[in-house]
């Protein structure tokens, strides 16, 4: 498919699904971002799950969210129950103004449904020129290092750096050992996972999707990742007065919808701290990317921007048999 008609189906569906035309049009765009950039786990595949959160009425298809500053350096957007696309989309101009005005910004997007992956927010924050980081919890799947029961969401941390005349240095990956949407694909497509990634219902590590979506996924790097997962947990949670990943999952009261809660999003004008010393400043961050490259290893986001540009150009691959699941939403 192209990329045009990728954000056709999306809009499509969406809008036969029930959402309201602002929200189709921007949550649209973040599965054609995840297509586009060979992140299939959070392209159209997702239409199947806001299908079903829109069905479960987990969501508010009209949501219309709410900016308010409660203090000069924060933003902080109610999104009404909706998806936090069109939140965000909301808060970011004032996000940005309120970087380049102190320097450093915080946004909570609250009262919010999340899907979605982090890093086209933060890239998109990157392109702007501040550095930005972006958390958010999910639903208790995941077990703290030396447990075997679910405690953390999968809990994603995203980072944008902006490299004048380069794409933005980003990061952006769950706390869990792989994100929950890839252990769904493997189930789909009746594969194996690595036996790191969960434990069965009974706490025994197991290689079967299903068993790990049903019992408990791991965090990564053991006690580093399970710290940081709290850590996502307690600033996108009770830091933004809103819900953790166990809170959410019973909220959702076994509808099996996406994660209801918040989003917090840290902004960072590197003109606040360098002033006219910024160019230079960003110049030898650059070394530091050479000294990556230089030795055969990869920037994080190296391979999305070369999907991106194979993409564009070429379009995407569909399966099948996910199309024919997604038009089934809309009737054929
Ligand atoms: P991965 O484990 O695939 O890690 C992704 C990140 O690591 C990307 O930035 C990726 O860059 C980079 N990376 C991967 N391999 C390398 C390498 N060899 N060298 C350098 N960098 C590398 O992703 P996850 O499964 O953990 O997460 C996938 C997505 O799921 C994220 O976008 C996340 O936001 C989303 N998610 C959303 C949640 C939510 O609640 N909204 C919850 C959990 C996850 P590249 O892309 O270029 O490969
Ligand atoms: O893949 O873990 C995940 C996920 C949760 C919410 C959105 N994506």
């Amino acid at each position: 498919m192209t990329l045009a008609e990728v954000r056709a189906l999306a809009r499509r569906v969406l809008r036969g699904v029930g959402l309201d035309r602002m929200h189709a049009e921007v949550v649209a765009e973040t599965m054609v971002a995840g297509e586009r950039d060979g992140c299939a786990s959070h392209g159209i595949y997702r239409l199947l799950v806001a299908a079903r959160s829109v069905a479960a009425k987990i969501v508010v298809p009209d949501a219309v969210p709410d900016v308010k500053e409660p203090a000069a350096a924060l933003v902080a957007v109610d999104g009404g129950g909706g998806f936090a696309q069109l939140a965000f989309e909301m808060g970011k101009p004032l996000l940005i103004e309120k970087a380049r005005r102190f320097g450093i910004a915080a946004m909570a997007v609250n009262n919010v449904v999340h899907f979605a992956a982090l890093w086209p927010e933060v890239e998109a924050l990157a392109e702007q020129g501040l550095a930005a980081i972006a958390v958010t919890p999910s639903h208790a799947w995941v077990a703290p290092a030396g447990g075997t029961r679910p405690v953390f969401g999968t809990n994603p941390i995203a980072f944008g750096w902006p490299r004048p005349g380069h794409e933005p240095f980003v990061f952006d990956f769950a706390t869990s050992a792989v994100a929950r949407g890839e252990i769904e694909l493997h189930r789909r497509a009746g594969r194996a996972v690595p036996e790191d990634w969960g434990y069965d219902r009974t706490g025994q590590p197991t290689t079967d999707a299903a068993a790990v979506l049903d019992g408990a996924m791991r965090t990564f790097g053991g006690h580093k990742g399970s710290a940081l997962a709290a850590m996502v947990e307690l600033l996108a949670g009770p830091l933004i007065g809103d819900l953790t990943s166990a809170e959410s999952l019973a909220r959702d009261a076994g509808r099996g919808g996406s994660p209801i809660g918040g989003e917090l999003i840290i902004a960072i004008d590197p003109a606040g701290f360098l002033g006219a010393g910024v160019a230079a400043s960003l110049a030898r961050a650059e070394a530091l990317f050479e000294a990556i490259e230089g030795q055969g290893a990869r920037l994080p986001s190296q391979r999305r921007y070369a999907a991106r540009a194979r993409s564009l150009s070429e379009g995407v691959v569909v399966p099948t048999a996910l199309h024919a699941e997604i038009m089934d939403l809309v009737g054929g």
